[in-house]
Order: C-alpha cells, then sequence, then structure tokens
C-alpha cells in the first residue's frame, strides 16, 4: 500500500506552496536546458524571475501536440541522453510519433504515482495482478507494472491480446486485479462463456481501466459483469503515462496527483484559464519531470476540477471523469457528438449488448450518423417485429438526448471488431 498522507491529505495551502516552489525550479530548469521553451518564452517576453507562484503560470507559454511533433525524437528533452533511462513512444497512427523520456528520477516517481493509484482501488501486496494493457513503445504495461511491483502485488505481465490465454491465466494464477482497457474488459467478460471458464473460476475483486474514455454506465456494467470493484485510471504519455490520476471508492472524480501534474482548464477556443467546475480542455504542467518537462501541456481532454475535500479524505483535486477530447467530437447537421454520449443511452436502456460503432457520412450534401449495436445473445430469439421495434425505441432515446436522428442497426452478436487495445468507436466517411 502506498498511502503518501501528507501529500494527499495536504491542506490546499501547503499543496500551493510545494507547487510554487516545484514551478519556479522547473521554469529555471527547461529556460536554460530546452531551447525550444528559451524561445516561446523569449518570444512572450516571460522570463523565469517572473515566475513567483504558482498564480504565475498563466503567464507561460502552451505546449501542443505538434511541438513535440516538430521537435521529434528528443529535442525538447531537458538532460543528455546519458542520463535518459528509458524512452516511450506514441503510435504516430499519423505522420512521426511523440517520443518522451524518462530519468531515474522520473521512473521513481511514475512508480509512486501509480502506485497510489492502485492504492485508491484498494489492491495491496496481497494481490495478483494480470496486467493486460499493451507492453511496449505504449506506456500502458510498463507503467501499471512498476507502481504494482512497488506496491508488492504479484504481476502477470501477460500484456494485450491473446484472449482465451487472458482467461485460462486468470482461472489458474487466481489474478484478483485485471488492469486493461474498459472495452478489453468488456470483450474478456463475453468471452468466458464461450472458452469455457465462468466466473466461479476466477477469483477476480478489482478492475483498474483506462487509456480511454468511457462512461459512469460503463463503468457499472463491467462491475455487474465481472463482480467486481472497477476504477477508472488516466494518464497520458506526454505526461507520465498511466498514473496522472484515479478515482477512489466514492467515484466522484479522479485524483489527479497534482504534486507532480498541475491542472488547469481552459477554453477550448480561447485558450483562457477557467475557473473550477467550468468544462474545458485538460492542461498539465510536470512540476517535478526531468527527462521531458511541459509547460501547460494542453491534453485536449475535456473535463472540469473540483477542489472541495473528498468523502475519502483526500484534498487532492479531483477532475471529472472524461467522456470526449475536443478533437474527437463530431459535429453532425451542426449538432456536437461524443461517442460516449451514445454509449451512455445504449447502456442506460440496458436492452443490447455494449458493443457498438458509429458511421459517419456524407450524403447529398448531408451528414448521416448510422449506429450499429450489437444484439445480446438472449435476443437473436426475438422475432423480425421485436427487433424493429427495438431498433425504434433506441432511435427515440437517442434522438431525445442528443437531438439527432441516428439511423440504428442491430447486428447480430460478435459482428463488430473488437480491440485489444484502445477501442475505436468512430467510422468517420467523410474524411476519406
Ligand atoms: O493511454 C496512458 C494510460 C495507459 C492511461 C493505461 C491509463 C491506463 P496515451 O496512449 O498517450 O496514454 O493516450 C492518452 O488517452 O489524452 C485520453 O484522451 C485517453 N485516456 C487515457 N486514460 C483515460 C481515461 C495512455 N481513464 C490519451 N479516461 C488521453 C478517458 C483516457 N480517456
Amino acid at each position: 500500500m502506498i498511502w503518501n498522507k501528507e501529500i494527499e491529505c495536504s491542506s490546499r495551502q501547503a499543496m500551493r506552496d510545494l507547487q510554487s516552489e516545484r514551478l519556479k525550479l522547473l521554469v529555471d530548469r527547461v529556460y536554460a536546458n530546452v531551447p525550444f521553451y528559451k524561445k516561446r518564452m523569449d518570444e512572450i517576453g516571460v522570463k523565469p524571475s517572473d515566475i513567483l507562484s504558482i498564480d504565475d503560470i498563466v503567464k507561460l507559454p502552451f505546449t501542443y501536440k505538434s511541438d513535440l511533433r516538430d521537435n521529434y525524437p528528443f529535442n525538447l528533452f531537458a538532460v543528455p541522453m546519458k542520463e535518459i533511462v528509458r524512452v516511450h513512444a506514441s503510435s504516430g497512427t499519423t505522420g512521426k510519433p511523440t517520443t518522451v523520456g524518462y530519468t531515474k528520477n522520473d521512473i521513481e516517481n511514475w512508480r509512486e504515482v501509480v502506485a497510489r493509484c492502485l492504492t485508491q482501488c484498494g489492491v495491496s501486496a496481497d494481490d495478483i495482478m494480470q496486467v493486460s494493457y499493451g507492453y511496449g513503445l505504449f506506456t500502458g504495461g510498463l507503467g501499471v507494472h512498476y507502481g504494482a511491483e512497488t506496491i508488492g502485488c504479484s504481476v502477470i505481465p501477460i500484456s494485450g491480446g491473446n484472449t482465451r490465454r487472458q482467461l485460462q491465466l486468470m482461472s489458474d494464477f487466481g489474478s484478483t486485479v485485471l488492469a486493461c482497457t474498459p472495452s478489453y474488459a468488456l470483450h474478456l467478460a463475453d468471452a468466458l462463456s464461450e472458452s469455457g471458464y465462468s466466473l466461479e473460476d476466477m477469483k477476480l475483486k478489482v478492475g483498474v481501466f483506462g487509456a480511454e474514455p468511457w462512461t459512469e454506465n460503463m463503468r457499472l456494467e463491467l462491475e455487474k459483469k465481472w463482480g467486481i470493484k472497477a476504477f477508472d485510471i488516466y494518464g497520458l504519455s506526454e505526461i507520465m503515462g498511466p498514473g496522472v490520476a484515479n478515482d477512489c471508492s466514492a467515484h466522484t472524480g479522479l485524483h489527479i496527483h497534482e504534486d507532480h501534474f498541475f491542472p488547469e482548464i481552459v477554453d477550448p477556443n480561447t485558450k483562457e484559464a477557467l475557473e473550477d467546475g467550468n468544462e474545458g480542455e485538460l492542461v498539465f504542467t510536470t512540476l517535478t519531470k526531468e527527462g521531458i518537462p511541459l509547460l501547460r501541456y494542453n491534453t485536449r481532454d475535456l473535463s472540469t476540477l473540483n477542489r472541495d475535500t473528498c468523502a475519502c479524505g483526500r484534498t487532492l483535486v479531483r477532475m471529472k471523469k472524461i467522456t470526449g477530447r475536443s478533437d474527437d467530437m463530431l459535429i453532425i447537421r451542426g449538432v456536437n457528438l461524443f461517442p460516449s454520449q451514445i454509449e451512455h443511452v445504449l447502456l442506460e436502456m440496458g436492452e443490447t449488448s455494449a458493443h457498438y460503432m458509429l458511421y459517419v457520412d456524407k450524403v447529398n450534401n448531408l451528414d448521416t450518423l448510422e449506429l450499429k449495436v450489437e444484439l445480446d445473445e438472449s435476443q437473436m430469439t426475438d422475432t423480425i417485429r421485436d427487433l424493429q421495434n427495438l431498433s425504434r425505441k433506441i432511435e427515440h432515446a437517442l434522438n431525445s438526448a442528443v437531438g439527432l436522428h441516428v439511423k440504428v442497426s442491430l447486428v447480430e452478436p460478435k459482428t463488430i471488431a473488437r480491440s485489444e487495445g484502445k477501442a475505436v468507436r468512430v467510422i468517420d466517411m467523410r474524411k476519406k
């Protein structure tokens, strides 16, 4: 158990003092060692001596994903390569990947924040943890692995994929914790019955799910399907990897490890910092990172912040569960839509499976949206009329919830592609 009470329950003032102290050191460091930041700060006329407290953070320049791409592979690193002990990279489906580097201290801090997250999920040295996030350049596998070892869990580094083997080892080894994306956890649950196993063969108690947007309804669905407690772990490779934030048993937002990652919310259009409680893009400054420290990195993830003390006793600021990214928002005939809104409605109704895919197209200059959703095995015996009624009912519910006509097609179980990592939920033919 890693429970850093001094930090996790610190007074707001003590936390701000620590953040101020760390921000000043960080700005000195990047100004002296990263030519990109020296240039950016010189351009807007800000010097390290202008930063006296955490409140001055708004004077600093933002960093965007494109800045990491433009400085590929190592130009944003603030230390010589000799001090870098690990490199991770994003998959880079479009163009160059983004690369991040960690010093020994960075890895130690990463371990600690992931260990704190797992402690929030109730994981302890008594647990056997199956890490089914991908190992490799993706930060999920190794990031969670180090944190779990720090707690003293028995870690099974199985990585993603090979569903049958996942279930076999889960049963044979008696895994008590499963760490993977929520979409893969759903797939594994559905695969249980047909692979000859049942819930009684499993000892699973806790799920540590993240790396993609998922709704509260999906969290409840996974708890029900697996008979576990499910938690939400958030992070991104640019800032560290998994472990930036995690929810506790109160499930009223994810506690951000703000002694390392200072959060702000900015207006997606004006980039103006917003007051707590307003939704906008989540921005992080890495207060302690040495390898690739970033000032005000815009994640494009949409959230709100809440600094009230949590029912669990932690004072760490909480971010609302992320349901979308500003660049994943679909605009259909002028209406803004996130795939998570569809997921919410489907699970709320609970009359189909939770596997779905959205197809967006343009016909005669008009956007069209089709939802394909898999039936539950139990519905395969329903009559055509029952199925027509069901699609109409879903169309109606979606129309009231999102204000759009969505064509609903019910498809047979297991006909929508499964992912072993991050799920793809939208196919936008307009982009072709
Ligand atoms: O996904 C790190 C990670 C691994 C987090 C394992 C949690 C568990 P990236 O591949 O860089 O890093 O992708 C980061 O994924 O900006 C979000 O858009 C999304 N994301 C990550 N965690 C969550 C979550 C890892 N819990 C991007 N809820 C982020 C919603 C998430 N979105």
